[in-house]
Order: C-alpha cells, then structure tokens, then sequence
C-alpha cells in the first residue's frame, strides 16, 4: 500500500531518529526542516529524520524531496490516506535511531529533544513525554485548544485512571524498549498518541513527563469541533481494547467450578 520510500542515510544507525508526521505542510516545511536540521547538525550527535506522510494533496512530498539532496538525514515515506496515528506508528517502526524523538513540523523544539535525551541516555525513563499541563510549561495555543487538552486530559483520568500530564505531542524513547509497546497499539489518528502512553503506563515503563514550552509555527491545521466525534470515537475503541488486554491477562478463574 505504500507508495515511496526514499532513503539517503549512511548503512550505519544515527543514535537519534526524529519521526514527524506531516500532513498538507508545504508552506512550511522547507523552513521548520531547514531550523531543524541546522540545530541538530549543530549539537554534533548522529540523527535522521523520518518525514511519515499520508494524504497530503499540497505537494508537501514534492517539497520534502526537493529538499533530500541537501539533507542527507533525511527519509520520507508516504502512503495515501491521511492519519497521523498510522503514520506515527510506522515512522517509528521504520526508524533506525537507538533514540526516537517524536516531533511535530510546526513546532521544532530542541530544548526538549536535549533534556530528553540526557534522561534517556542517562537510563532515568523509558518514555519522556513533553507535557503541556504540567507546572513549568507554557502554552500560548489559544485558549480553545489548551481548554481541550485539559478535558481530554481528564476524560483518560476518568476512563483509564491515567496518571500523567499530556499524552499528545512531543515524546521521546529508547526505541527496542518502546516497540513492543507501539505494536500492541491498536487505535489509530490522534488517539494513537494516547494508546502509546497509556500502554506504557500500564505496562509499568518509567515514563517521565517534563514541561515544555510550546509556540506553533502556524495555526491550527484541523478545526477542533470537527476532531471531536473522531476523537470520541476512537477513544471507544481504546476502552474495549484495554478492557479486553486486562481480561485475557487476568489469572485463570481457579473457584473450581467443577
Ligand atoms: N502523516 C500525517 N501527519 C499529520 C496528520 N495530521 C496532522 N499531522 C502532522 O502532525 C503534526 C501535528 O499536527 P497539528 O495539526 O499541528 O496538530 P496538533 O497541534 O496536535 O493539533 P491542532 O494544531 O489543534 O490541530 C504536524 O506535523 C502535522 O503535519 C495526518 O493525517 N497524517
Ligand atoms: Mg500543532
């Protein structure tokens, strides 16, 4: 089902594999790629980028490999529908990097993938996720999104007894330990990102939540009344499969109804 797949790097592994999803990102790809690469070329570390595209019907493929002579670390895969879950999820299978470092194109930021990294090489996490709610972080998305970061937060308290600050966005791992997780995920588009952490959680993996400050290079790509019967739907679908995780790892009935 796959449509291309382009890669420039070298037979030897980068230690870091940033994944971005991308979708309809033309007008900005070329300058958030450009910022990015140029800071991690400048933090001296060995890195890829994997450009996970599915749908995009603005040229943002045609952009991206435009831009691979000049950029070597970079690879880009694509396929036709659009879901960023699936793409995600893909990209981190088709990354190579010891380190996964999950982006998004319209926000770039270093700062978390350095004091990510350090817990991560330090052996302190699993999982880093850079949260927007915790205390120390900033938000300035408008106050309609920050509002429904803040309720979806509390829907997965309430319906998985989750623990953490954020689950969507900007996260970062050791790739062995994070696969097996990735591949019992089961949903897909945004509520990927909440299968993941919530898995790692319950998996009992060190996922630890740092604050970071978040400035998006564009606005809003999707209009949030319109993600929300999707949103809905696939956090249903998380609940069965969750539920149906815990009954078949919970201990056989020993009553001895015989
Ligand atoms: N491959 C792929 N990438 C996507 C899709 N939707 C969004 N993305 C990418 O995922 C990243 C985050 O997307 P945004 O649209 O900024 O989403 P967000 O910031 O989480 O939420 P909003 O800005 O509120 O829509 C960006 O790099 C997007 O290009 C998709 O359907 N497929
Ligand atoms: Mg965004």
């Amino acid at each position: 089902m796959g449509t291309s797949v382009k890669a420039t790097h070298g037979a030897e592994r980068p230690e870091v594999s940033v994944v971005i999803p991308v979708y309809n990102e033309a007008r900005i790809l070329e300058e958030s790629l450009t910022e990015l690469v140029e800071g991690l070329r400048a933090e001296g570390g060995s890195f890829e980028i994997v450009l996970a595209e599915n749908g995009s019907r603005d040229g943002t493929v045609a952009v991206a490999e435009a831009l691979m002579p000049t950029m070597p670390e970079l690879r880009v895969f694509s396929y036709p529908h659009p879901n960023y879950g699936a793409a995600l999820r893909e990209g981190i299978f088709r990354a190579a990097g010891t380190f996964v470092v999950c982006e998004e194109i319209d926000i770039g930021d270093l700062d978390f993938h350095r004091r990510a990294l350090a817990r991560l090489r330090g052996d302190e996490a699993d999982l880093v996720i850079g949260s927007k709610t915790m205390p120390g972080s900033a938000d300035v998305r408008p106050w309609s999104r920050r509002l429904a970061t803040r309720c979806y937060n509390r829907v997965l308290r309430a319906t998985f007894g989750f623990k953490g600050t954020d689950t969507h966005g900007l996260k970062a791992f050791r790739r062995a330990t994070l696969l097996p997780i990735v591949a019992a995920c089961t949903v897909e588009h945004d509520v990927f990102a909440s299968d993941l952490v919530i898995r790692a959680h319950r998996a009992r993996l060190r996922v630890l939540d740092l604050p970071v400050h978040i400035r998006e290079k564009r606005a809003p790509s999707v209009d949030l009344v319109r993600r929300v019967p999707r949103v809905a739907r696939n956090l249903a679908q998380l609940v069965v499969s969750v539920h149906l995780q815990d009954r078949d790892a919970a201990p056989p009935d020993d009553t001895g109804t015989a």
